[in-house]
C-alpha cells in the first residue's frame, strides 16, 4: 500500500548557503508541503543558474540507421488519418524519451512508400521538410503541388493546409523540423483534418510552384502581394540556388573580398524574400558550407539546433564530445554547449569537395524575446 505523496517534497540540507538543519526547520518545511510552497533559497541555482544548463545532451543518430528503420516501418506502418504520418522523432536521451530533439524542437525523418499520399491537414506548429537525398515526393502546400528534391529546403508556416504524395516507384524519404516540443509548453496549439482525397489539378507533378513562379526571382517582390503570410511565401528554396549561393561565396573569397563568415567557411541563411526575416516564426534554416580541410571557431549560443550533415565528412565537436559525421547524420547542440566543425581533408564523397551542413534552430523565438546571445570560444 503506498501512502499519499503531496506534490511537493523539501529535503532540508546542510549547506554553506542553506539555513541550519535543526527540527524547527524541518517543521517549517513540512508546513510549507502541506500548503504547496516552495522557498527560492533551496531552488535558486537551478531556477537561475549563471549561464544556461541545458536539459538536452548533445546526441548523434546515424543516417544509414534511421533509413533501414524507416524502411521497416514503410512496410508495416501505413499512413492515414489519425496517425497522419510515417514521421519517426528523434528523442533526445535526456529529455523523458519524449519525440523531443531539443526542448523546443522537433526532427523527424519523413518515409512514403511508392504512390501513397499523407493527408491533408493544418496545425499551428511552423514546419519544414529538408531533402538529403531522393526524389518523387510533391508537398501539397494550399493546393499548390510543391516538388521535393535533393538539397531542397520547403518551409511551411503554421496555419497552411498541407499533404504529400509520392508519384515515384522508389520510396522517398526526408528531414521534417518543428517547433512541436516548443508549442506543447505555449499551450496554444491548434490542428484541423482537411479533405481526405486531393483534386486532379493538386496531384499535378509540375517542376516548379506557383509559390516559387511568385517568390523565387532574387530581389523581386510581386506587387499582387498585399498581405503576407506569416512565414515565407516561397515554399520551396532549390538547392540549384542555396549551392550557388555557397559557391559565389567561398569564389568572393578567393578573390580577396571577404564574403565568408570565416576562412574556408561559407553560409546563408533561408529568409523569407518579402521581408528578409527568417523563414517561420519559431525557427531559422542556415546552410553552411566548410571547404576541404577548414575549421570553425567554436562558439556558443543560446538557444538549441539540429544539424543534417548534407554532404561530404567531417568532424563536429558538441561541448566535450566529437563524432565523425557524413551524409546524412543528425545531431543536436544543446543551449549555451560549444559548437565547432571541421571538414575532412580529402574528402572525397562530396560534390563542392567540403563538409556542408544544414541547420535549424530556434534562434528567431530567442531573438524576439532579447534572449539571443553568442560568445566566441578561444580555440
Ligand atoms: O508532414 O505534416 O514530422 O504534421 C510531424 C508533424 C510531419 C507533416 C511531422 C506533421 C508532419
Ligand atoms: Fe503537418
Amino acid at each position: 500500500m503506498s501512502t499519499t505523496q503531496t506534490p511537493v517534497r523539501l529535503q532540508a540540507v546542510s549547506a554553506p548557503d542553506q539555513p541550519d538543519v535543526t527540527p524547527a526547520l524541518e517543521e517549517l518545511y513540512r508546513g510549507f508541503e502541506q500548503e504547496l510552497l516552495v522557498p527560492l533559497w533551496t531552488e535558486i541555482g537551478d531556477l537561475m543558474p549563471a549561464h544556461p544548463r541545458s536539459r538536452a545532451v548533445p546526441h548523434l543518430w546515424r543516417w544509414d540507421s534511421l533509413l533501414e528503420l524507416a524502411a521497416r516501418a514503410g512496410e508495416i506502418v501505413p499512413v492515414g488519418r489519425g496517425g497522419e504520418r510515417r514521421a519517426i522523432a528523434l528523442a533526445n536521451p535526456s529529455l523523458g524519451g519524449r519525440p523531443f530533439a531539443t526542448p523546443t524542437l522537433w526532427a523527424a525523418i519523413q518515409y512514403l512508400m511508392p504512390g501513397e499520399d499523407a493527408p491533408e491537414h493544418r496545425h499551428t506548429q511552423h514546419a519544414f521538410r529538408f531533402v538529403v537525398e531522393g526524389s518523387g515526393v510533391w508537398t501539397v502546400v494550399d493546393g499548390d503541388p510543391v516538388p521535393m528534391n535533393r538539397g531542397d529546403f520547403l518551409p511551411q508556416a503554421g496555419w497552411n493546409w498541407h499533404a504529400h504524395h509520392n508519384t515515384s516507384k522508389e520510396p522517398m524519404a526526408w528531414l521534417d523540423g518543428l517547433d512541436i516540443p516548443f508549442q506543447y509548453v505555449t499551450e496554444a496549439q491548434f490542428f484541423e483534418f482537411g479533405r481526405d482525397e486531393l483534386s486532379a489539378a493538386e496531384r499535378t507533378t509540375p517542376q516548379r510552384s506557383r509559390s516559387e513562379r511568385l517568390w523565387g526571382h532574387p530581389g523581386l517582390r510581386p506587387l499582387s502581394a498585399t498581405s503576407l503570410p506569416p512565414g515565407s511565401p516561397l515554399f520551396a528554396y532549390k538547392w540549384e540556388f542555396t549551392d550557388r549561393a555557397l559557391a559565389d561565396q567561398l569564389a568572393v573569397e578567393a578573390e580577396g573580398y571577404g564574403g565568408t563568415v570565416e576562412p574556408g567557411h561559407a553560409a546563408v541563411r533561408f529568409a523569407n524574400p518579402a521581408t528578409g526575416a527568417d523563414v517561420l516564426p519559431t525557427v531559422r534554416a542556415e546552410m553552411h558550407r566548410l571547404v576541404r580541410g577548414a575549421e570553425t571557431a567554436p562558439v556558443r549560443e543560446t538557444g538549441s539546433s539540429v544539424y543534417q550533415v548534407f554532404d561530404g565528412s567531417g568532424t563536429v565537436t558538441v561541448g566535450d564530445t566529437s563524432w565523425s559525421v557524413t551524409r546524412g547524420d543528425l545531431f543536436v547542440v544543446p543551449s549555451w554547449e560549444s559548437f565547432s566543425a571541421r571538414s575532412e581533408a580529402g574528402s572525397t564523397d562530396s560534390d563542392s569537395g567540403g563538409l556542408d551542413l544544414f541547420r535549424f534552430s530556434d534562434a528567431p523565438v530567442f531573438e524576439a524575446l532579447q534572449l539571443h546571445r553568442t560568445r566566441k570560444e578561444d580555440a
